[in-house]
């Protein structure tokens, strides 16, 4: 078991990855892991810096579970994934079957082998909920997959956002779905992507109203004023003619304040962008990901 809650020893990351204390302490003191000292002087490694660590040198972790992560990524039983040489398609054929424990093995090993949050999301989680998507045209048993399979990667987006470093001095970002989109998995993904470019990120979740965002954005404490707001846009309510003309209100004075406002989504075609051409628009996370790598650059 690990030292205490997410703060490792040297000891209980060298049993992890199979390797000497001493070997890790060696590695601590030339800089490679960041590391924190008790009142005592011991030095504690922080988990999620302990991952980044281990991914960043494609290190083979012998005993997961001191690092709170799943056992293997064999525990599939029932499915033949053996024939499937697309990591993908297993992936699907997990989420197909409601294998919640595989799923999450599944995509956190490929994690852990160096793919991003932004390449899951739109690699195998999108892939498998474009065929999922077909499904519940075929009645009740579809819908079950459907829901089933939304669920298990809420849980596994969750997951993923815990996995990141939380930077206590990264540019703040706010954002959620906007009305009439009760779509959950694309701002937790959008929240989880932007943790792991460094932002401190809040998500208002599916179903939030211009205004909401106006008043979570335009507040007078400085404190609290995001640097970046995005919008999800996969559903767009049809019963409301006002909603266009408020979208645009808000992209002006979001412009006017000087505040970067980016959506992303299936439906942002839906939108009236005329009047805001130069606003930033997405269809995936890959493309949101460089795209935030290239405003901190432009911060800086
Ligand atoms: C799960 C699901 C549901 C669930 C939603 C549960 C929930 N609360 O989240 C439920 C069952 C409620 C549902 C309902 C319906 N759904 Co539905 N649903 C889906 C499904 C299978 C997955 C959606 C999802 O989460 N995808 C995962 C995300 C990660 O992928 P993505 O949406 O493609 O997003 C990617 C990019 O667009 C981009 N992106 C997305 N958002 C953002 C935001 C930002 C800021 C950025 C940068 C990028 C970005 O990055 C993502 C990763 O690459 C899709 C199928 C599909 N292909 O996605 C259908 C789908 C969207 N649904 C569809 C339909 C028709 C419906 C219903 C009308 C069905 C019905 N007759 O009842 C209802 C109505 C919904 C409503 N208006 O309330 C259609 C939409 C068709 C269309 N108009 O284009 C789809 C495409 C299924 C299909 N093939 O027919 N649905």
């Amino acid at each position: 078991m690990p030292t205490s809650g997410n703060l490792l020893s040297p000891k209980d990351l060298s049993v992890a990855i199979g390797v000497s204390e001493s070997s890790l302490k060696r590695w601590t003191d030339r800089g490679f892991l960041e590391v924190s000292r008790t009142a005592g002087g011991h030095r504690r490694i922080d988990r999620n810096e302990a991952i980044r660590f281990v991914r960043s040198r494609k290190m083979q972790i012998v005993r997961p579970e001191i690092l709170g992560l799943p056992e293997s990524v064999a525990a599939t039983p029932n499915i033949d994934l053996e024939s499937l040489d697309d990591l993908d398609e297993a992936f699907l054929e997990l989420m197909r079957h409601g294998h919640d424990l595989g799923a999450r093995n599944h995509l956190l090993q490929r994690f852990l082998d160096g793919e991003t949050i932004a390449a899951l999301s739109d690699g195998p989680i999108r892939r498998s909920f474009d065929r999922i998507g077909e499904l519940w045209h075929e009645g009740p048993e579809g819908i079950l997959i459907e829901h089933r399979a939304t669920e298990i990667c809420v849980g596994l987006a969750l997951e993923l956002s815990k996995m990141v470093p939380v930077k206590d001095d990264g540019p703040r970002a706010i954002g959620g779905a906007i009305a009439g989109d009760g779509y959950k998995l694309p701002p937790l993904l959008t929240t989880a992507v932007l943790q792991e470019h460094g932002f401190r990120a809040v998500n208002l979740g599916p179903n939030t109203p211009i205004e909401v965002f106006e008043l979570a954005c335009f507040t007078d404490d400085p404190a609290q004023r995001p640097d970046l707001v995005w919008m999800s846009v996969n559903d767009l309510d049809q019963d409301d003619p006002g909603i266009g003309d408020r979208f645009t209100g808000f992209a002006k004075r979001c412009e006017a304040e000087d505040l970067t406002l980016v959506i992303g989504g299936r439906s942002v075609g839906e939108i009236d962008l005329e009047s805001t051409p130069s606003l930033p628009v997405h269809r995936s996370m890959s493309a949101f990901a460089d795209f935030l790598e290239a405003w901190k650059r432009r911060r800086t």
